[in-house]
C-alpha cells in the first residue's frame, strides 16, 4: 500500500489547463448568450446520455454551485446558480474544441437541492435531478446541453426519507431513484422509474449501509448494466477505505474499494478518461482540489493512478462549490 501511494503522490499532473478561461465569467447574461455544438440528442435520440457530459463529448463535465462569497453553501440565496464546466479526462475543455468551455445551467429556487444528473427522458442530454428536504417533491429538469427545455414532477418521498442518488438498478437504462433513511445507519431503497415516473411494483428495499457509513456514487464498476453503491464515511477527513457494493436484484455484494489519503474525501464516481471504467472523484478537504482517480472496477489501472482535476477557486465575488456527490 505504501507503494501504492507514493505512486499515486508522484503521478499527479498540472491541475488545470484552462484556468485563464475560467476567470472570464463575468454576469449570467453575458454567460446565457454563449452558444454551443451538441453533437448528441437530436441526432441520436435513442443514444442514452453518458452521465454528466452535457455537450455530448463522450467525457463527463463538473457541475459548481454558486453561493454568494462568505455565505453558506446550504443557506443559499434564490435563486440557485450553477454553471457547467466541461472536461476532457481531468483538464478543463477550452477554445476551440469546447466553446464556450463554461456556461450556466438552468437556474432553480433555494428550496429545492440539486441531487444528481442523469437522462431521464432518453433523449440524448443528461438532465437535473432536484429534490425539495421540506415539502419532499421530486422533479426533474429536462436539459440540452446547459439550457433548460422543460421540467417534470416526480412522486412524493416518504416522510422520514430523502432522495440520495439516482442510477439504473433494473437494467432497462431508464435511471432509478435510491432514496435513504436513518442516521447514522442508513437504510436505502430503490424505485424503479420511467421518465421519473413509478412503474408498476417499482417500490422495494435496497441494502442497508453499514454504521457511520455514506452512500456516495453510483456508477456500474463490473460493468454487468447494474448501476453499483460506492460507499464512504464522509465525516472522516483523513481520507480511509471506500466499498463498492454490487447490487443485484436489490441485494448487494461487497468488493474493498482503493484507500483515499489523508486530506481528501471521495466525492464521486464517473468515467472521465471514457475508457468504460468509473473513475474516482477526489476533493481535497478544503474543498479547493480535486483528483481522479482512474480505476478498473475496484482495483487502480496501471499508471498513472492519479491526476489532478481543475482547482475549484473563488472568482468574481463568488465562490464556487462542488456539491456533496457531485451532482
Ligand atoms: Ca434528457
Ligand atoms: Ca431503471
Ligand atoms: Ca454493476
Ligand atoms: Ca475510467
Amino acid at each position: 500500500m505504501k507503494q501504492i501511494l507514493l505512486t499515486i503522490a508522484l503521478a499527479v499532473l498540472a491541475p488545470f489547463a484552462y484556468a485563464q478561461v475560467a476567470e472570464t465569467i463575468t454576469t449570467a447574461t453575458a454567460e446565457s448568450r454563449g452558444t454551443m455544438t451538441i453533437t448528441n440528442g437530436n441526432d441520436s435520440p435513442r443514444t442514452v446520455a453518458s452521465r454528466y457530459d452535457f455537450n455530448g463529448d463522450g467525457y463527463p463535465d463538473f457541475v459548481l454551485i454558486k453561493p454568494i462569497r462568505g455565505g453558506s453553501p446550504l443557506v443559499d440565496l434564490p435563486p440557485i446558480k450553477n454553471v457547467i464546466w466541461y472536461l476532457r479526462d481531468n483538464l478543463r475543455c477550452g477554445p476551440p474544441t469546447c466553446n464556450p468551455s463554461t456556461r450556466f445551467g438552468p437556474e432553480f429556487e433555494s428550496k429545492w437541492a440539486l441531487i444528481d444528473e442523469a437522462d431521464f427522458n432518453h433523449d440524448g442530454h443528461p438532465d437535473f435531478v432536484l429534490f425539495d428536504p421540506e415539502t419532499l417533491e421530486t422533479k426533474i429538469l429536462y436539459m440540452r446541453g446547459g439550457d433548460r427545455v422543460g421540467s417534470r414532477p416526480g412522486p412524493r418521498i416518504p416522510n422520514g426519507w430523502r432522495l440520495q442518488k439516482v442510477g439504473d438498478f433494473n437494467g432497462d437504462a431508464w435511471p432509478d431513484y435510491v432514496l435513504t433513511n436513518g442516521s447514522p445507519t442508513y437504510r436505502t431503497a430503490i424505485w424503479y422509474m420511467h421518465d421519473n415516473q413509478e412503474i408498476p411494483q417499482g417500490r422495494g428495499p435496497g441494502p442497508t449501509l453499514i454504521l457511520g457509513w455514506d452512500l456516495v456514487a453510483v456508477a456500474d464498476f463490473d460493468a454487468d448494466g447494474i448501476d453499483d453503491y460506492v460507499l464512504f464515511r464522509t465525516s472522516n477527513s483523513q481520507g480511509g477505505p471506500t466499498k463498492i457494493w454490487y447490487i443485484r436484484n436489490r441485494q448487494h455484494v461487497e468488493a474493498n474499494g482503493p484507500t483515499i489519503v489523508a486530506g481528501w474525501r471521495l466525492r464521486g464516481a464517473a468515467d472521465f478518461n471514457k475508457d468504460g471504467h468509473p473513475d474516482y472523484l477526489l476533493v481535497s478537504t478544503s474543498g479547493a482540489r480535486t483528483a481522479i482517480w482512474y480505476l478498473d472496477n475496484n482495483q487502480f489501472i496501471p499508471p498513472p493512478y492519479s491526476r489532478f482535476g481543475p482547482d475549484i477557486p473563488s472568482n468574481n465575488g463568488w465562490l464556487y462549490w462542488l456539491p456533496s456527490g457531485w451532482p
